[in-house]
């Protein structure tokens, strides 16, 4: 059987992040598109040399030519500005909104059977642009943000827990990072809700809500402290979790931005929910009772989500 091929659109931090983690799992060959010319190729023969040493014989290749993306079954797409210090992600959008259209004409012409998986900020609103210029059916193009924002959540939990991060889940919808909603009532150790585990005395509500904060500005803690990027390593990873459910069909339920048309009340927005991603792509959306407060909350992240793609189309009225 031929090998699957993972084109990443974007080889800087997490492009770069992405090709290493693809190649060393095996998951197909990959190709790394940029407009700069030499990055992807640099980077694309650097992690080739990798191979010998990790024992992949996943081939890698480095372009500035949307062609070599043709065929591709996985695309992730990371091209864009991304934050500096004091920037907000909502700064970036005009910039990343020519961005997503540059990309989505690329895979509507080369590669327009591939799952789509967009990281670019501002998330929400980028990856119904990229849907939108790409023309890809809505079940084919998702966007990465649930899953970094839960494992976040889930690594301060099961630090607080003093637990293994194996056994700490996480429930989070909504739109990426500051209006993001965990939902702590789902979230649990091994099975045990946090309210249980806070009746237990393993927790307060105080030190959860402290959290729940930390989580939401996860992003924005890490820009501080490298000061000429934003984080890298464990969004590649999100990534790369999602790519995979895709290819090996493990219908796994994750938290991803999908298109929504009525649940939870919402239509013709990208917005964070669970989803099962399996071979057909996003094959299905779980929808859950809300309490009141997360209701409310997530209205919050709907309507921001909703303020951003009126920007959009005051940028760009072909949208
Ligand atoms: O959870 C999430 N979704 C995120 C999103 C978590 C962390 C970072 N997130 C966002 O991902 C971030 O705000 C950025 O919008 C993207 C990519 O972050 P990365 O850290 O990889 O940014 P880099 O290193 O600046 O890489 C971006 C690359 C760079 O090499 C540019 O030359 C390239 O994108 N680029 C393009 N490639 C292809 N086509 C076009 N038009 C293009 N423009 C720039």
């Amino acid at each position: 059987m031929a090998r699957s091929k993972i084109a990443l659109i974007g080889a800087g931090n997490i492009g770069g992040t992405l090709a290493h983690l693809a190649a060393a799992k095996e998951l197909g060959d990959v190709v790394l598109f940029d407009v700069v010319e030499g990055v992807p190729q640099g980077k694309a023969l650097d992690l080739a040399q990798c191979g010998p040493v990790e024992g992949f014989d996943s081939a890698l290749k480095g372009t500035n030519d949307y062609a070599d993306i043709a065929g591709a079954n996985v695309i992730i797409v990371t091209a864009g500005v991304a934050r500096k210090p004091g920037m907000s992600r909502d700064d970036l959008l005009g910039i990343n909104l020519k961005v997503m259209k540059a990309v989505g004409e690329g895979i509507k012409a080369n590669a327009p059977d591939a799952f789509v998986i967009c990281i670019t900020n501002p998330l929400d609103a980028m990856v119904w642009a990229l849907r939108e210029f790409s023309g890809l059916p809505h079940n084919k193009v998702v966007g990465m943000a649930g899953v970094l924002d839960s494992a976040r959540f889930r690594h301060f939990l099961a630090d607080e827990f003093k637990v293994s991060v194996k056994d700490v889940t996480a429930f989070v919808l909504g739109g990426h990072g500051d209006t993001m909603v965990p939902v702590v009532e789902y979230s649990t150790v091994a099975g045990i809700p946090i309210p249980d585990l806070i009746k237990m005395g393993w927790s307060t509500k105080e030190r959860i809500d402290a959290i729940v904060a930390r989580t939401r500005s996860g992003g924005g803690e890490i820009v501080g402290l490298l000061k000429t990027g934003s984080a890298f390593y464990a969004p590649a990873t999100s990534g790369i979790e999602m790519a995979e459910a895709y290819l090996k069909d493990k219908k796994r339920v994750l938290p991803c931005a999908v298109n929504l048309s009525g649940e939870y009340g919402v239509s013709d927005l990208y917005v964070g929910v669970p989803c099962v991603i399996g071979a057909g792509g996003v094959e299905k959306i779980v929808e859950i009772e809300l309490t009141a407060e997360a209701k409310a909350n997530f209205q919050v992240s709907v309507d921001a989500v909703k303020e951003l793609l009126t920007a959009c189309k005051a940028i760009d009225p072909t949208l």
